[in-house]
Parts: C-alpha cells; structure tokens; sequence
C-alpha cells in the first residue's frame, strides 16, 4: 500500500489551497491512496519543543565577548574600568556578521554586558555603559549595531547579561535583582527577536560594587529566582532559549574544551540543580537517559585561549583543523556549537581568526562534500508495518521528516547500504528523529569485506546528530547495526562520506 510521508501530505495541503473545483477528485484519490495502515511509533518522552528542535538545526553559533576587558587585557573585569577605555575605533559589525556567515554560523550571542558589569547600549539604568565612553562620542549603541547587523545577514541574534555584576553597588541584594530584569527588559523589548539568552554560572566574589571594593557572596540555588525572571522574559519572547546548567532551553556541557560527551543525552532532570553548581561537570557532559525533560547541552568553546580579544593571543588562534575536531565532538556529539569569535581592539574579527575561520568552514564542507549513501541501495530484513512511511529508503532522501522505523519493542536492527562500485569512506552521520524523542544507546558501523563485515567503529548516543570518524575503508558496502536502544527505532538520515 501507499503511504505518504509528512512532506508528501504537506505538498498536498498546498496544491489543495490552489487547486480548482475540478482537480479535487484527483487530490482526494491521491490523498485516500496514501492512508497509512502502520501507526506511528509513540514518543519517548521527553521530546524537544519547536524552538528547541530550530535550536538543534541550527548547528553553529558564533559566540561575541567584548567589553573594557578587550581594552584592559583582562578577563574578568573588576567593575571599576573608566567607561572612556572603550574604545573601538573601527567598529564593523557588518564585517563581524560576513565573516561568522562565511564561517556558516547560523546564530551569535553577543555579551551585552560581562562580569564587569559595563553595557554595550546605552541603559537608563547605569551610567557604566557605552554612554560614557568615546566610542561615537557617547552615542552609539553597540548592541543596536549587531543586532542589526546579523538581521541583515539572515543570522539570528542572542543575548548574554551577565547575572553577575562586579560594577553594581546593589549586587547581592533584592535591589539588584530588580536593576537586572530591567536590564532584560530593555534588551528584550529594544533588539527582539532574542533566540538565545545565556547566563552562566560565575556567580559572587570580589568587586568594585559602586566603591565598596569588597567580597561579595550570593545563595546561588535562591539567590537570582530564575523561575520569575523566565516568566517575565516569556512574555516578551515566548519562544527564546534559555541557557544555563539547569537549562530549561538547553544546558552547559560541563567543559570550555569544545567537547560534549561521546555519550550525550538530551534528557536532564533538574530537580537539584542550579546554574552555578559545582562537582556537576560529567552529568551535564553527558545528560541522563532517564531524565525528564529535554535539555540538550550546548558546546561554547573559545577559538583564542581567553574569551576576549588579547593581543599577545594573536598566534594562538585555534587551528582550522583544531576546530574541526571540535566540530565533531560538538555538532558530532549531538550538541550545538556555540564558538566564541572576539572582536580585537579596533572592533573587527583579526584577520588570524578570520583565517582559521574560513580554512575550518572549508574542511567541513570538503570532508561531507560528497555522500555516497545518497545513491546507494539500502536494505533492511524488515521495518515498520513493511510499510514505505518507514522504510529504509527514508534514510537517505534528504528529507528530515521521514525516517526509518521499527516495531514496537524492537530496540535493535539493522540495515545494508550497497554502493555501485567500492568508495572510500571515512565519516558516517547518523541522525534520530527526535521529535520523537531519543532512543539509542548504541551502535555498530561495519564495512564489507572479501571477509564478511569487519567493524570500522562504534558509538553510543546518537539524538539529533551523530558524526564518526574513522580510518578511510574502501568498500562497497556498509552494515550500521543499532545493537541497543530504550525503544523502537526512528532515525531519519544516514550519510557517508
Ligand atoms: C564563564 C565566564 O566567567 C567567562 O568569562 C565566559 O563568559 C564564559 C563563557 O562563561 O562563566
């Protein structure tokens, strides 16, 4: 029987919006042919919600520290800079957005304001901000720029307000609290759409606080009330990411190394944990199979040894081949990759890391420039009701609303790609359809040979996408057996390169 996969009904849906009276038989012939008799598998909850499933597609992000410290060589900045030492002279948003397009970033989040508490657009609420310093005289606004600067570019734009704040003489009190959702307030309702907001988990310690130059600590399970502060935030974004170790959009991997864990699962149960929690690093690294809400972990990493621009970095510059093995153990892993790109003194991306940018953006697109399972027969012993909505074939038609699935309780299985002639292939890509949730636990990739199947890798995890790489093998064929899994199968792509 014939059955229509989702974008088949879609297609359908919009013939029908232009089709005449006469046509409307041959689309309801068309439409009855394609009842399924097969069910979908259920979900295995937790499942991503929309925002969280554009989140994962979005693969790369590029991450944008700049504040005094660009200018005072630090890395946390005390919160007693004179505002006089911004000073960008050659300030180029737009270079900053072509470069991270070119780089085939998708998204940036920009620090509006860092630990050191100055603001990159002129609050109403500080006078420790872009205002008072010689940057267009006091007049610019270096968040309008970007922002404005990545919505030309078609890249969407994300805000990080550090909660920590060493320059404000309320931190510490309820008083700070309400200066900070001002501050949100602001940014949110001034430079929307905000995909992403990010607030880490550096919290308390020395500071200038407006001049009391003391050591300040804070409660960091009560102290910032997040629940209240997510609800105002919703109101204004409903749909925004909100990042931090206990999410609730997505979490922190646990490292600054560029590597989430080989094992990574979306699902994270929070009930004890808060942004800023010590000893934590490996569950966030690896998420928790049985954890009930999808919270998958974000990879911020930077491409210089520090996060901001320090000149004595400039050969330090991450390699293109560093970064793409980071590029497999983000994106590879499952995760998004948040790279942090700071602009240098002149308010530009350095030509060293423009450079390693672009050579990185080429390796990626060398190395998957060709799949050969595209053009490849595939076979599987059974699946799903053996019907076409979820045959094999859906592996490999590029559409990621179709996949391949098994029945009910067959948490193991597996299928045989044939090319037309022996290839070499180094890199497999497989990818769960997880709006339905995630479901493997492991995974075999064996290559045919005069022998039988010889294993060329193996894997755990696979969620939203999983890249191995492994010694070039010629052949003419492949066998990915999933050998484990917390329910039936539903895996949408598979590629090799
Ligand atoms: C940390 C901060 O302390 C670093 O300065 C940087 O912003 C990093 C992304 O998050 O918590």
């Amino acid at each position: 029987m014939k059955v229509c996969t989702l974008s088949q009904i879609m297609d359908m849906l919009r013939q029908l919006r232009g089709a005449s009276a006469s046509m409307l038989p041959i689309l309801l012939g068309t439409a009855l042919a394609c009842q399924s008799p097969t069910s979908a598998p259920e979900p295995v909850l937790p499942v991503p919600s929309e925002a969280q499933l554009a989140w994962h597609a979005m693969e790369t992000n590029a991450f944008v520290h700049f504040t005094t410290n660009t200018f005072t060589g630090r890395e946390w900045g005390q919160g007693d800079e004179n505002p006089r030492v911004f000073n960008p002279a050659a300030l180029d948003p737009g270079q900053w957005a072509r470069t991270f397009v070119q780089a085939g970033f998708k998204g940036v989040i920009l620090t509006c304001k860092h630990h050191d508490g100055f603001c990159l657009w002129p609050s109403r609420y500080t006078e420790h901000s872009v205002k008072n310093s010689p940057y267009r005289n006091g007049l610019g606004d270096v968040v309008g720029e970007v922002a404005d600067a990545c919505r030309e570019l078609d890249l969407r734009f994300g805000v990080y307000l550090s909660p920590w704040d060493r320059n404000h003489p309320d931190y510490g009190t309820s008083a700070y609290l309400v200066y900070y959702r001002n501050q949100l307030r602001e940014l949110f309702t001034t430079y929307g759409p905000i995909f992403e907001m990010w607030f880490d988990g550096a919290n308390g310690g020395s500071g200038y606080y407006g001049g009391a130059q003391e050591t300040r600590t804070i409660d960091g399970s009560t102290y910032y009330d997040w629940p209240a502060t997510l609800e105002m935030v919703r109101l204004w974004e409903p749909e925004v990411i909100f990042f931090s170790d206990a999410g609730p959009g997505v979490r922190w991997c646990g490292n600054e190394r560029g590597r989430a864990g080989e094992t990574n699962w979306c699902p994270f149960s929070v009930d004890t944990i808060y942004p800023g929690k010590a000893g934590i690093e490996s569950l966030l690294n690896s998420g928790m199979e049985d954890g009930d809400r999808w919270i998958p972990a974000e990879v911020d990493v930077s491409i210089r040894p520090g996060w901001f621009y320090h000149p004595e970095e400039d050969s330090l510059v991450k390699t293109p081949e560093e970064l793409f093995d980071i590029y497999l153990t983000s994106v590879g892993r499952g995760s998004t990759l948040l790279l942090n790109v700071p602009p240098d003194r002149r308010g530009v991306i350095h030509e060293n890391d423009v450079r390693s940018l672009l050579g990185w953006r080429a390796l990626i697109d060398s190395a998957f420039a060709h799949d050969f399972a595209a053009d490849a027969a595939i076979e599987a012993p059974a699946w799903r009701g053996q019907s076409d909505q979820f045959a094999p074939s859906n592996l490999t038609d590029s559409d990621p609303e179709s996949y391949w699935a098994t029945e009910d309780g067959i948490t193991s299985a597996h299928v045989e790609v044939t090319f037309g002639r022996p290839e070499t292939v180094q890199y497999i890509v497989l990818q769960e359809y997880i709006r339905l949730g995630q479901r493997v636990r492991s995974f075999v990739v064996e290559a045919r040979t005069a022998a039988g199947w010889a294993e060329v890798s193996h894997g755990t995890t696979i969620g939203y996408k999983r890249i191995l790489k492994f010694n070039p093998v010629t052949t003419d064929g492949f066998r990915i057996r999933i050998t484990d899994a917390k329910a039936c199968l539903a895996i949408s792509n598979l590629g090799l390169y």
